[in-house]
């Protein structure tokens, strides 16, 4: 079943409903971006973001891409973007509010691996884009690896989309998505080792502990793109890492569009997520780009690494 027929098929909110449409135009841009260009659309632009990090070339094109398309949504009121410091407002009054990070991992793009954008939909509220991660009403990924898949959350199930790219249609892949209650991946930067907490390191010595056959009991797989690394832990069980460090105390991920939309995909798919305080989806933001610590995946890994806490 393709998208929009799946989207008709659903009782699902219109405007939301536009929004997930949105998304997919803007994806099949940025895949064929990514695909087909003909000109040199890799390496750096020269530019540095509001978080002081190099800019791609295509972080500015997915950016455009997605700005572009949600400005012409009559149900999208304001647009937060890593890539830009301050909210665009449109020119209608919409119902809902999208945070998003256009291009996730764009310093893995001249390296062949896989990238993705995330976006995080709100209502409209007083409060704007500082709303607990629990209020989100909607959050999708795109994934561009080895197929484009598209998965989101919504009404407490989470869906997922491959794209056929000779017909440029997603297809139902797949249906309610489940990730696995324990696991065997845990994915961490582990350059960082030497500044981590005493307990993450605790836990990285039990993921590495041999079982009773001289076997691993955990495998490490990390690739530096949030959504590729999410996914993969999603679809066969593991958890991901990254918490403060000695030059990142505050974490590297943003909590408005990365930590929260995955942490609410996770929740909707029977995961976890943590700050290593308190759940993601229960903290208030109080700057737009604000950083966490994000810790997400199978939910008896999360629990085992914060008893190395307790
Ligand atoms: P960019 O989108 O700026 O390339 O950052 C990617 C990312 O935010 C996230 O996708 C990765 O998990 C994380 O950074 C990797 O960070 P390190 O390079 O510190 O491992």
């Amino acid at each position: 079943m393709n998208l929009s027929n799946f989207l008709n098929s659903q009782n699902y909110n219109p405007g939301l409903k536009e929004i997930i449409l949105d998304i997919q135009a803007g994806s099949i841009q940025v895949y064929q971006q990514l695909n087909e260009a003909e000109q040199d659309i890799f390496g750096s632009s020269g530019q540095k973001n509001v978080q002081d990090e190099d800019v791609q070339k295509l972080d500015l094109l997915a950016n455009d891409i997605f700005i572009r398309i949600f400005r012409k949504n009559m149900h999208i009121h304001s647009i937060l973007s890593e890539e830009n410091e301050r909210i665009l407002t449109c020119d209608n009054d919409g119902a809902y509010i999208i945070a998003m990070d256009p291009l996730d991992g764009s310093s893995n793009i001249d390296v062949n691996i896989p990238v993705g954008s995330i976006f995080s939909i709100l209502k409209n509220t007083p409060e704007g884009f500082l709303q607990k991660g629990s209020q989100q009403q909607l959050a999708c990924y795109v994934i561009y690896g080895t197929a484009t898949m598209m998965v989101f959350a919504l009404n407490k199930s989470v869906f997922g989309f491959t794209l056929n790219t000779k017909t440029k249609e997603y297809n139902l892949t797949h249906s309610n998505i489940r990730i696995p209650v324990n696991g065997n991946i845990f994915s961490i930067n582990e350059g960082n080792f030497n500044s981590l907490e005493t307990p993450v390191k605790q836990f990285l010595d039990y993921c590495k502990q041999l079982g009773s056959d001289k076997k691993r009991t955990h495998t490490g797989r990390f690739i530096g793109s949030l959504v590729a690394d999410f996914h993969r832990n999603m679809l066969k069980g593991g958890i991901f890492i990254y918490p403060k460090t000695a030059d990142k105390p505050h974490g590297q991920l943003r909590l408005i569009y990365e930590c929260n939309p995955i942490a609410f995909i996770a929740k909707n798919a029977n995961g976890e997520s943590t700050n290593l305080n308190t759940s993601i989806l229960d903290v208030k933001p109080v700057k737009i780009h604000e950083r966490s610590p994000f810790v997400v995946g199978s939910k008896n890994m999360v629990a085992r690494l914060l008893e190395f806490y307790h």
